[in-house]
């Protein structure tokens, strides 16, 4: 595997809107990053992403972009994002911006234009067609925030095509003019000296244009727009284009969100692939609903492992994946994948565990590194997000009731990982002295960054150790470029066959080391038979002993360990 700048980094997710507020309006902003960015080199962080920033309407929290080319003053000005770039590279941190091109905002100024003059040259740079009498063109898929992804524009015969929501018109990669003017958009942002990005939706840019029916999946008489996606081929062309057109000039670090990475990892990552890196979304994709999120189920623990290891086996020595818990887009991964039993310190810290020690990029959603929770809204109207509102009428038209729908929002809502970061026991978390443009989570009292940064025993000093070890001089070869073995599965050299109980346990070999990471994600205890009677060094620990004897190792329930084997 060629070797790179960013693989022995740690990436953190800032979600500006909910991070940190400087002038009381309620809303995080860019000084508040400035002002943390202390706090987060302490954590061990290297890598930034800031959800977008730009000029928007906030349909979607900032996913449709009116200005690519302007900060939206909610969150301050060009002269404050100069200066937090600055300020990371001070400190040897590198930030990289949200780069959303599969579609802009309806009020971007090429949407305007084209509904004016939808023969013009504008209308070109948007998908427009004609609708049949009085109906959509062909093409019947569901938008992923739901309805038909055509819309009419007024007082023409003309319907635009949104993937997303209705005020995110979808751009046409097809046409030239287009894919260059977002190139030079993103050469001039590289210039200015971001170190890259994380791509949005970007598997959604290449489309069948002749827009063919498909059997429908829903009373709506609507498919899945996922479904349209995956019959697609070829987006890597488009991709390849665009990196050899940008990316590639400024040796840039790029993490694409993608779902069907499943299919060819070694087109996506790697030295030959599109993009440096792309999340692994498979353990996301167990949390999700075969329909929608009323008929989701809790994350099995064996499924979750298996897909886990999947993830991690596919890989190979092409190149990482960023490995997450949670992000803006999802709940909170302590309520997601612990199960109810280790929803408590020990078990946060079990999570951690095996987040931080698994081969790939670690990539950490803001108030992951102190156990943020779920906040359980009093109403749908209390929640802001466009995908949940549009979740819970599903689940009602599903004929849930109120309160069953509700829960549903409660489980799965984006807004529950959007909830402003928990500072202080002060007002608010510590988070405005204005009033929040979205509930504080009542447990901030409880759950604290000042807190947990003076307690040698917080979840918040239990991922600054982990971090701390993989970048330790002695065991950051091993950490970062060791192979990953699962163990515990089938009979392997260091283990022998534990896969029915619910234990993940792998190892990370290289550079003349073995690590070996077992967490006990089950109720009761259980006794992990080593092989060979090895003789081991522990490096971490969730709890204040390890029970190691004749080669048995003791783990109580949510106990994780760290151990090197010699
Ligand atoms: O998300 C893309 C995406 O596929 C989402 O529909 C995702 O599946 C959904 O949020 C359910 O979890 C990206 C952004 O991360 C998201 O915040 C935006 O809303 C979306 O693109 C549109 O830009
Ligand atoms: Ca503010």
């Amino acid at each position: 595997m060629k070797r790179t700048w960013w693989h022995d980094k740690v990436a953190y997710q800032i979600y500006p809107k909910s991070f940190y507020d400087t002038n009381d309006d309620g809303i995080g902003d860019i000084r508040g990053i400035i002002e943390k960015l202390d706090y987060l080199k302490m954590l061990g962080i290297d890598i930034i992403w800031v959800s977008p920033i730009y000029q928007s309407p906030f349909v979607d929290q900032g996913y449709d972009i009116s200005d690519y080319y302007a900060i939206d003053p909610a969150f301050g000005t060009m002269n404050d994002l100069e200066e937090l770039l600055e300020e990371t590279k001070k400190r040897d941190m590198y930030l990289i911006m949200d780069l959303v091109v599969n579609h802009c905002s309806n009020q971007h100024e090429w949407f305007q234009k084209a509904l004016k003059d939808p023969e013009g040259e504008y209308g070109q740079y948007f998908y427009l067609r004609k609708g049949k009498e009085g109906h959509p063109p062909s093409g019947n898929y569901r938008s992923y925030f739901g309805g038909s992804v055509w819309e009419p524009i007024e007082g023409t015969e003309y319907y635009y095509f949104h993937a997303f929501a209705k005020e995110q018109p979808d751009l046409n990669w097809t046409n030239p003019k287009v894919r260059k003017e977002i190139y030079r958009m993103i050469n001039w942002w590289l210039e200015k000296g971001v170190a890259g990005f994380r791509i949005d939706a970007i598997i959604n840019i290449k489309k069948d244009l002749d827009f063919p029916d498909m059997e429908p999946d829903g009373k709506d008489g609507l498919v899945s727009y996922t479904k349209f996606v995956e019959s697609v081929e070829g987006v890597e062309e488009m991709l390849q284009e665009l990196k050899q057109q940008t990316f590639a000039k400024y040796d840039a670090f790029t993490i694409a969100e993608l779902f069907n990475e499943q299919k060819a990892v070694k087109e996506y990552i790697g030295a030959e692939g599109c993009f440096s890196t792309i999340f692994d979304f498979g353990p996301h994709l167990l949390t999700l609903g075969e329909h929608g999120w009323y008929d989701a189920k809790p994350v099995d623990f064996k499924e979750w492992r298996k897909t886990i290891f999947e993830g991690q086996l596919k890989c190979g020595d092409i190149g990482f994946e960023a490995n997450i818990i949670e992000n803006h887009d999802e709940p909170r991964g302590v309520n997601t994948y612990l199960p109810p039993h280790a929803q408590n310190d020990a078990g946060k810290k079990m999570l951690a565990t095996v987040a931080i020690m698994l081969r790939g990029l670690p990539f950490l959603y803001q108030g992951q590194e102190i156990g943020m929770e779920n906040c359980r809204m009093e109403s749908v109207e209390e929640y802001n997000d466009i995908n949940t509102k549009d979740q819970y009428q599903l689940a009602r038209s599903m004929g849930l009731s109120e309160e069953e729908a509700l829960l549903c929002c409660y489980r799965l809502s984006r807004d529950n990982a959007r909830t402003p970061m928990q500072w202080s026991e002060e007002k608010n978390a510590g988070f405005t002295k204005g009033v929040p443009w979205l509930r504080v989570n009542p447990n901030y009292h409880r759950i604290n960054i000042e807190s947990q940064i003076r307690s040698e025993d917080s979840l918040f000093s239990y991922y600054k150790e982990l971090i701390a070890l993989r970048k330790s001089a002695k065991y950051q070869e091993v950490l970062t470029y060791g192979e990953i073995v699962p163990e515990a599965l089938k009979d392997t050299e260091l283990l022998e066959d534990h896969s029915d109980r619910d234990v993940i346990a792998f190892s990370r070999r290289g550079d003349g080391k073995k690590i070996l990471i077992a967490a006990n994600f089950g109720t009761d205890e259980v006794c992990l038979s080593l092989k060979n009677i090895q003789k081991i060094t522990v490096l971490v620990s969730n709890m204040k002993e390890v029970f190691y004897q004749g080669g048995e190792l003791r783990l109580r329930s949510c106990e994780a360990v760290v151990l090197e084997i010699i």
